[in-house]
């Protein structure tokens, strides 16, 4: 889908009832696209879920369903809402134009089409798809380290205590917080900061070895992690991994108050298993009140 700059062929899927037309678009297009093709409404559906095409041409007058309620349930469904679709029909009138593009298509071409237009058409549709998808990308991903940030943090927060609740299943975070920064700032300058605050996430990362679980930018120097089917045994075991990363990056900081002279963090780690009882906020809230303790015990410490 994000594959421009790449020498990858983007994908168009053709839904058309006609094999001639079909031919014909396919015709002159296979030179600049990937071509997918499906002669019916139902067929096209599952070719958009499964191939994930990076844009639809569509008919309207076809047999069985047509174009207005095959664009009408691409748009229903999560996994195919997002791709863009343009009409290429016989049917002129303004209505029909209007309906279509009401239905949530970005264009509208009749048919007899030139080429060229239709080509182009094609090519900023997909340029645009691009754009927005990247945008959409850096909205939730944090400039400085790279890790996804604090409204992604929310969403997958959302999305794993719902999956947690369903089945029962533990769901722990870990929240944590550089010790000293503002006195790593002072002394060492806001550059240094900065790429200390780099080193520190990446080092965050390595600890957790399953793709579900994953670790956000959640303030300035805060981090949380959502850790989905982990119970709390788990959950501390790496939070104290996470710590003895970070200890080990050995960046020096001599104004750090703790008997280690290096960076260092501390962390609180909260587990809870989803009911009505309990909001989200409230595992967060709990893993804020770990990591205060931590604080206060000394910090470069695991609370939980
Ligand atoms: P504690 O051990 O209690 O957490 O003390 P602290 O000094 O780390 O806590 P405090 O919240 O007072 O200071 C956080 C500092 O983090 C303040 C700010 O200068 C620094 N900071 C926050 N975001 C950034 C950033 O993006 N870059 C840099 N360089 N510093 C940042
Ligand atoms: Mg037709
Ligand atoms: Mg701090
Ligand atoms: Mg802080």
């Amino acid at each position: 889908m994000l594959n421009e700059g790449s020498k990858q062929k983007h994908t168009v899927l053709i839904i058309d009832d006609s094999p001639i037309n079909i031919e014909h678009l396919a015709q002159v297009l296979k030179t600049d696209y990937n071509i997918k093709v499906a002669n019916k409404g139902e067929p096209g559906i599952e070719v958009a879920k499964s191939q994930q095409p990076d844009l639809i041409l569509l008919d309207i007058v076809m047999p069985d369903m047509d174009g207005y309620a095959v664009c009408r349930r691409l748009k229903a469904d999560d996994k195919t809402r997002n791709i863009p679709i343009i009409f290429i029909t016989t049917k002129s009138d303004t209505e029909d134009e209007t309906r279509g593009l009401s239905l949530g298509a970005v264009d509208y071409i009749t048919k007899p089409f030139r080429t060229p237009i239709v080509k182009a058409r094609i090519k900023t549709h997909i340029k645009l798809k691009h754009n927005s998808d990247l945008l959409e990308k850096l909205a939730l991903i944090d400039a400085l380290t790279n890790l996804p940030n604090r409204r992604r943090f929310e969403q997958i927060l959302k999305r794993e205590w719902g999956r947690s609740r369903r089945s029962q299943s533990p769901l722990s975070i870990i929240m944590l917080d550089i010790d000293h920064f503002k006195e790593f700032n002072d002394h060492y300058g806001h550059l240094a900061g900065d790429s200390c605050l780099t080193r520190v996430a990446q080092s965050l990362t390595l600890p957790l070895k399953r793709p579900a679980d994953s670790i956000f930018r959640y303030g300035g120097e805060e981090f949380i992690a959502v850790l989905p089917e982990t119970d709390h045994a788990i959950a501390m075991t790496l939070a104290e991994k996470m710590r003895s990363q970070v200890a080990r990056l050995l960046i020096p900081h001599a104004y750090t108050h703790t008997s280690h002279p290096y960076i260092s963090i501390s962390l609180g780690a909260a587990t809870v298993i989803p009911s009505s009882r309990h909001s989200p906020n409230d595992l967060v809230e709990a893993a804020d009140q770990l990591l205060y303790n931590a604080k206060n015990a000394g910090r470069n410490c695991v609370k939980g």
